[in-house]
């Protein structure tokens, strides 16, 4: 079984809604928070930098970031048709874009939720929090010229990076005003939705 260390709402929807996608035997344990806000020692044990998500493969590997998990699980179950195959053209369209907005919009969203850990100077979380708003803007606007037509960043075929846009796209500072300036992300965003078993990822999620 695979256990998914997880934080509703956090960067553990995405392989949680994937894990459900491909039928995977799965279980999600939700970290709670310490009074002070950190996360329990139990949890530093598994994942030194004690973020979420953790993954704990069935054989005991720990996996650690997030796109890393996307790529191995879609992967693992070809039959749920999340990944192309390897040493296609779509492949490589595929892990430019998943690794795309690992690197730009996800960490665009941490800046802006937590803008004291970026500096060690308080009055700088202001400062922080505009420039990564901006940086999303900017990062969202060149993955929607790459959606294009979509619906899906592969076109007409879905795979686990939609979910994992999808999933950047709730965390969007207004997420009504982000597809009202990108409605190709929207549409992807919809399709995604549009399947029952990640909906019910995301209404778990509190999304
Ligand atoms: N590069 C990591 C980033 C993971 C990350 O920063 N997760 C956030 C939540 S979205 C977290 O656990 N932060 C620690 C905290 O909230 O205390 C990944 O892609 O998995």
């Amino acid at each position: 079984m695979y256990t998914l260390y997880a934080l509703n709402g956090a960067g553990s929807m995405a392989p949680e809604a994937l894990l459900a996608a491909c039928g995977a035997d799965y279980k999600v344990i939700v970290v709670e928070r310490m009074p002070d806000g950190s996360f329990p020692e139990y949890f530093h044990r598994i994942n030194p930098k004690a973020e979420v998500p953790t993954l704990v493969l069935p054989d005991d590997t720990v996996m650690t970031e997030s796109a890393a998990m996307m790529i191995y699980l879609a992967d693992l179950f070809p039959a749920a048709g999340m990944a192309p195959a390897i040493g296609s053209a779509a492949r490589a369209r595929y892990l430019r874009w998943q690794v795309y907005l690992a690197a730009t919009i996800y960490m665009s969203d941490l800046r802006l939720f937590y803008p004291a850990r970026f500096s060690t100077d308080p009055a700088a979380a202001d400062g922080i929090k505009a420039k990564a708003a901006q940086a999303m803007d900017a990062e969202f606007a060149i993955y929607s010229s790459a959606l294009g037509e979509g619906p899906f960043i592969l076109g007409a075929q879905m795979s686990a990076v939609d979910i994992y846009a999808a999933m950047l796209c709730t965390w969007a500072p207004d997420k009504e005003a982000l597809f009202a300036r990108h409605p190709n992300i929207r549409r992807m965003y919809d399709a995604v939705l549009s399947r029952p078993d990640i909906k019910a990822v995301w209404t778990r999620n509190g999304e």
